[in-house]
């Protein structure tokens, strides 16, 4: 991948005040460290100048979708960058779950861990699956595969591994989980592309693997997302399901949807592509530099990225201890008053959300991880749009608003 410019139009945002002191913070009636909210996922966007180029090509051939010649550049362009012999683009991560899902034969119970975007849990709701949620790692905030083994039952049809924050899951020990049991593994890897696992890119993990190129992904198509897989006849599946089983005109030869990406986002896709070593640059000193701003403030901490493996680093979590001077939700009220709109990924856990909850009333008794770290993150904002400045002060308020607490 060559490095690119990101969009030249862009403004990172700038804080208008610096906080030292309790009488300078928003909640205690000062003016907000923003004029606009500042996001945690503001999207990054690669050289226009190769989008509009991409989308006049295509307004010219009058060809917007139905596997268009740019869907299968941005296809192949994956394929090589992450190194997987089949990768089918989709219109989205949610949707590219639920094909990949049903082109594993998976029914009945699949295990999938509470600690993650509500979407792993739907794509399998959605069609009749029963989600049986697994306790996570707390140093990692990965699935634990000795709790994946134990809620494994004759009902249990597959497992779904979700690469978290962009550190990889425990995959070699969840695939030994699954091999004991003759069970399917894929991943939702919505938040890991460009990560690696032992070195090797992640993409090509367990049965197959799904990503999420959403708007807010520091690498988006607007909306989109894609499975990407070694296995042939996967591959074969899940490209018929994708549209509606036609294997040519007028014959239908599989069940399927429409999980179509337009040509509009693989334009997208493509030109930011070229950016996504710049943006994993600029992820990774945002990072460096909360790390560096919190060390020494007591009872807060930036997860780290996993040791010796490359990250995107596309989300700062910040965990607040439970002897910390504030409760986590006192801290994110301090923020989103200072326009920082922080943000309590993935509260409540997916089995304290309504529909699992009314399913699953007596879950959390299996979940005592998820739920203590479900309720101590909180995500900070990251990418192009935040300048060094603007996290000094978002450090500093955090120092401020704990000591306060303190
Ligand atoms: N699996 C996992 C582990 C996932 O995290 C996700 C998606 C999926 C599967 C499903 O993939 P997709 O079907 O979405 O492709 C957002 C995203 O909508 C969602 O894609 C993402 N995970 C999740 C972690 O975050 P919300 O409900 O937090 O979205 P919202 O509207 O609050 O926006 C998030 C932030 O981004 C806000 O701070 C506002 C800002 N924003 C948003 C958009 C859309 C912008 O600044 N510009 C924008 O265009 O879910």
């Amino acid at each position: 991948m060559n490095a690119a410019p990101i969009s030249p139009a862009y403004v990172p945002a700038q804080p208008e005040k610096s906080v030292t002191k309790p009488g300078d913070l928003a909640i205690a009636g000062a003016p907000p460290a923003f004029a606009a909210p500042l996001h945690v996922g503001g999207p990054n966007v690669g050289d226009r100048e190769v989008f509009l180029r991409h989308v006049g090509d295509m307004f010219d051939r009058r060809w917007f979708s139905n596997n268009g010649p740019l869907v299968q550049q941005f296809e192949q362009r994956l394929c090589e960058d992450l190194g997987v012999r089949h990768c089918i683009a989709m219109c989205n991560g949610t949707v590219a779950l639920e094909i990949a899902i049903r082109a594993l034969g998976m029914e009945g119970e699949v295990i999938v861990p509470s600690y993650t975007f509500i979407a792993t849990a739907h794509a399998l709701h959605w069609q009749g699956i029963t989600p049986v949620f697994a306790d996570i790692d707390p140093a990692t905030h990965a699935l634990d595969p000795l709790a994946v083994r134990r809620m494994i039952t004759p009902r249990t049809s597959g497992i779904i591994g979700v690469h978290l924050w962009g550190r990889p899951a425990p995959a070699d020990e969840l695939q030994k989980v699954a091999d004991d049991h003759g069970l399917p593994l894929m991943f939702d890897a919505a938040h890991a592309f460009g990560c690696t696992y032992k070195g090797r890119k992640v993409g090509s993990l367990g049965q197959c693997e799904v990503f999420s190129f959403h708007a807010t992904k520091f690498f988006n198509t607007f909306e989109g997302g894609a499975v990407t897989t070694n296995d042939d006849e996967l591959a074969e599946a899940i490209r018929l399901m994708r549209n509606f089983g036609f294997a040519g005109y007028d014959n239908v030869i599989h069940p399927g949807t429409n999980g179509k990406m337009v040509e509009i986002c693989a334009a997208m896709g493509l030109a930011n592509l070229d950016a996504v070593p710049e943006i994993v640059r600029i992820n990774q000193h945002n990072h460096a530099l909360y790390s560096a701003h919190l060390v020494d403030v007591p009872g807060v901490s930036i997860l780290p990225m996993s040791e010796g493996e490359e990250s995107n680093f596309q989300y700062v979590v910040l965990e607040v201890s439970e002897d910390a001077g504030v409760t986590r939700d006192a801290l994110v009220e301090a923020l989103h008053a200072e326009n920082i709109l922080a943000r309590k990924y993935f509260w409540p856990g997916c089995h304290r959300m309504k529909p699992y909850r009314e399913m699953f009333p007596h879950a959390g008794l299996v979940l005592p991880e998820t739920i203590r770290v479900a309720d101590r993150v909180v995500i900070l904002p990251t990418g192009t749009s935040v300048s060094a400045e603007a996290i000094a002060t978002i450090c500093s308020i955090i120092r401020v608003v704990v000591e306060r607490g303190a």
